[in-house]
């Protein structure tokens, strides 16, 4: 098992369980009879950490001793969720773990359940780099993941009345296991201030002069690789003032005051900002860009200086070779600050003149844009960023400059597109694009799905597209189909069908997501389809059975499981399936002794508080169940559920919040029959949901957006439920003008159910509730709702006739599957190796000894 010099062998059951009375004794200072459950899980916590331990130091000294190139992946978000399972999983330990503390009379699902989500992220960006920090360990690959260590993660969710209400999600109120305060790593980041250049020339190197300081304090998490021995890196940033933070009212005798004003520099890492594809503007949003930026690129720059295992002298001077060393992978534009910081660095702290310290920062960084919607797209005001960040105002102003000119180079007499290009947008109040910055100074810009990457270079970015086309910067823009951790998606979360995929095809899957397409020579085998069946409807008995147990809803686990659970946004259309629901009551009120495929419809997913239309169909849905649910009529026919993440726990009588997020998805994953994945066509960028439940063997009705269409390739057209406008389509409507009211005119079904909910059908107590709603739409409809509306519900026409034929829907399943090889993030992870960072994995191979 162990290939590695100084590193102790796993643990069986007996060393388990005394690391785990030794934990309990000495760690938790508890005994049997007084412990919590939160104490066993604890201790059985830290007994799985003691396994990682050697590993990570061991890791790191291979690091050093080697020197390979290092690859940084920069977010603002990593939605990690829990870690003890999916650590025993990567390790290996997993059975002697729960033999152990089955001999020790716990259970240890029960342990499982102490642990709390690490909510560090808003959605598909923040999970994404989840997925990628444990492909980049399985792939060998000397990584880091950098970000902040929020205090607060993303809200709990709280519906009242049908109506989303946040609660803050304190998940560090029991300490968290995994992490290591690392003190000695500690960094001075500054703020405001002034900037002192030689001889006024702002490419000399200039001092940046009275400014606050912050300390950023990093906190290391192991990343585990799968069965590998490889340990890596998350490094966290908190924020601490100085010592001298506010010495000022300190020296004039407020000492009180000057420790509360601690609390200022404190906040930056206090709270994740809760939007999703949502740029809100804010002051202190700015800062934890900078913040995690620049506390990063220190320990960037310190690691590159010394190679040397414990070293603390400089071994490296010279910047030229940097990018061989470095490669930076910016997660969205939320840490492109790091291109100015870098050169910052190169030129004020390191002397290295401005156009190579440019030139050193574009073969070093690589940007990855993840949305389209210009609402979501990063435009820093220019004042704000003079008063927080004088100097790299500056150097993007230079940037700026030899930009232009070479737009100049490429378009030359068309200076209209000085004006498209510029970095700094000049209609209404003075802007930074900080999307325009990461592209000029990426060495690549990549999309995450192929006809999301597709449409960043035929309309979002299509003059930066054209200027690289035409100075020859060949392999800048480039294509990376976003991928799942097939460990925590498919091994974690539904073991069973893991089990029964391992039996047929052996366990090379685990490592080579495409070994799955074996599966198709058995996707007619009538055992296999019936025990793939079984695994299903057991997992389907088991959300069943939490549902009933945690919000006290009872469905009929026999019925067809429709989810739609991601975050609640217009562009994703739950008011698309809510209008679903509406007809499919109708259609029962008006034939109730027809047959109907049984549907239990389960929404899930938390809207941005600020987001006034998100919650409102929120609260539209909740209303449609209220009414549908108490029909007698409609029976076990229709159940509309809302999913959310807060549960009371009426034993100990208390009121207890539990951190559902990610978890829910772990929970309902498994147990989906049909996979909600219906976005307008060119606004999801990918989605990773729907690769989720294809591989946990779900059907999915969508629309040919994002990576489904990827996934309908892969599926070679069929076993998957395909509706609705394709990009073209909704292109050509918008230039003929697109009119809600025509189709509201045109399809009968449509005009019933919006008149209901405008009628005040579903909000008997307040009639009007939805009518401005419904007016609003019919004049707006940005995202074609009404367009889409009868093909969809055509579609799951047939979806209800499939799911009739049992043998029919699971081999479908089987095939889906099968197809789902292509969207492991391994793959995504050896792509962005080989084809951006310039590393080779080594998947599968152990560290040596
Ligand atoms: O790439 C990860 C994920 C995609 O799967 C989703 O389709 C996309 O909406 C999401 N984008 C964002 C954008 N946030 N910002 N900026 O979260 O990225």
């Amino acid at each position: 098992q162990i290939s590695v010099r100084g590193v102790a062998p796993l643990e069986g059951v007996d060393d388990i369980k005394e690391a785990f009375n030794r934990h309990l004794h000495f760690t938790l200072v508890k005994d049997r009879n007084v412990a919590t459950s939160d104490d066993f899980y604890s201790a059985l916590a830290h007994t799985v950490k003691d396994n990682m331990v050697g590993r990570w130091i061991r890791t790191q000294q291979y690091y050093y001793e080697k020197d390979p190139k290092r690859v940084y992946y920069l977010s603002l978000e990593f939605y990690m969720g829990r870690t003890l399972t999916n650590t025993m999983v990567n390790l290996g330990i997993q059975e002697q773990c729960d033999e152990a503390m089955y001999q020790l009379g716990l259970n240890i699902e029960e342990l499982e359940e102490q642990e709390e989500d690490a909510g560090l992220g808003n959605g598909g960006l923040g999970r994404l780099a989840a997925c990628f920090l444990d492909s980049m360990a399985t792939l060998g690959l000397a990584a880091y993941g950098y970000g902040i260590r929020y205090e607060y993660g993303i809200f709990n969710q709280r519906i009242h009345d049908g109506w989303q209400t946040e609660e803050p999600d304190d998940w560090l109120r029991n300490g968290c296991v995994w992490e290591r305060a690392r003190p000695e790593y500690a960094v001075a980041v500054h703020f405001f201030g002034s900037v002192q250049n030689e001889n006024g020339d702002w490419q000399k190197p200039s001092k940046w002069r009275n400014t606050q300081a912050v300390i950023a304090l990093p906190y290391d998490t192991p990343t585990p690789g799968y069965g590998n021995n490889v340990v890596n890196t998350m490094r966290l940033w908190s924020a601490r003032a100085t010592r001298g933070f506010n010495l000022n009212l300190f020296n004039t005798g407020d000492y009180i005051q000057s420790v509360f004003d601690r609390n200022i520099a404190e906040n930056i890492s206090k709270v994740l900002y809760p939007n999703d594809n949502f740029f809100e503007g804010k002051e202190l949003r700015l800062k934890q860009e900078y913040f995690v930026v620049c506390a990063t690129l220190q320990d960037i720059v310190r690691r590159y200086k010394s190679s040397k295992f414990g070293c603390r002298d400089s071994v490296r001077t010279q910047f030229d070779q940097f990018h061989e060393k470095v490669a930076i992978q910016l997660n969205d534009t939320h840490p492109a600050l790091a291109i100015p910081e870098l050169i910052r660095l190169l030129v004020d702290v390191e002397g290295v003149a401005f156009d190579q310290a440019f030139e050193i920062t574009k073969k070093t960084c690589a940007y990855t844009n993840h949305t389209v919607l210009p609402e979501a797209l990063e435009r820093w005001p220019v004042k704000m960023l003079e008063n927080m960040l004088p100097r790299h105002l500056q150097i993007i102003y230079l940037i700026n400059a030899r930009h232009l000119k070479d737009v100049a180079k490429a378009f030359p007499n068309d200076s209209s597109k000085l004006r498209e290009m510029s970095l700094i947008e000049e209609d209404g109040e003075k802007r930074v694009n900080m999307a325009y910055l990461a592209i000029v100074c990426s060495h690549a810009v990549n999309g995450v799905a192929a006809i999301h990457s597709q449409i960043i270079i035929d309309d979002t970015f299509k003059n930066f597209y054209e200027m690289s086309c035409r100075l020859g910067e060949t392999n800048k823009w480039q294509n990376k189909t976003n991928g799942i951790t097939p460990r925590r998606w498919l091994l974690l979360c539904n073991p069973s069908l893991s089990q029964a995929i391992t039996d047929k095809i052996g366990d090379d899957w685990h490592l080579d997501l495409t070994k799955l397409r074996q599966l198709e020579e058995f996707a007619s085998d009538k055992s296999f389809i019936r025990q793939i069946a079984q695994i299903k409807q057991e997992n389907k008995e088991r959300l069943a059975s939490w549902l009933s147990q945690s919000q006290g809803i009872k469905i009929d686990s026999k019925a067809m499981f429709d989810i739609h659970v991601k975050r609640i946004h217009e562009y994703k259309r739950q008011l698309l399936n809510a209008l679903h629901m509406v007809h499919l009551y109708n259609e029962i009120k008006n034939n109730p002794d027809g047959d109907f495929t049984p549907r239990v419809i389960m929404v899930g997913g938390k809207a941005a508080p600020g987001y006034h239309t998100a919650k409102k169909i929120i609260k539209l849905i909740n209303s449609i169940a209220d009414i549908v649910n108490n029909d007698p009529i409609i029976g076990d026919r229709l159940k509309i559920v809302y999913i959310n993440n807060y549960r009371v726990s009426t034993a100990e009588k208390v009121v207890l919040l539990f951190c559902f997020s990610l978890l829910l998805f772990e929970k309902v994953t498994p147990a989906c029959d049909l996979s909600e994945q219906i976005s307008t066509a060119g606004t999801e960028a990918s989605g990773t949901g729907n690769m989720k439940f294809m591989l946990n063997g779900a059907l999915t009705i969508g629309t040919l957006d994002g990576a489904n269409v990827e996934m309908s390739e892969e599926l070679g057209g069929k076993n998957i439920f395909i509706f609705g406008m394709k990009v073209e389509d909704v292109e050509a409507m918008d230039k003929k003008g697109y009119n809600p009211q025509d189709f509201y005119n045109g399809s009968p079904n449509l005009r019933r159910a919006l008149d209901q909910i405008r009628a005040g059908l579903f909000s008997p107590k307040q009639p009007d509730l939805f009518s401005g709603f419904v007016d609003d739409l019919l004049k707006w409809d940005r995202f074609k709702v009404c367009a889409d509306f009868d093909a969809y519900v055509t579609c799951q026409e047939e979806v209800s006739q499939l799911y009739k034929d049992e043998d029919e829907w699971t081999r479908q399943c089987i095939m889906n599957v099968a197809a789902a090889g292509k969207f492991s993030s391994d793959r995504t992870i050896h792509d962005y190796a080989t084809e951006i960072w310039g590393c080779e994995p080594s998947p599968g191979q152990r560290i040596p000894g």
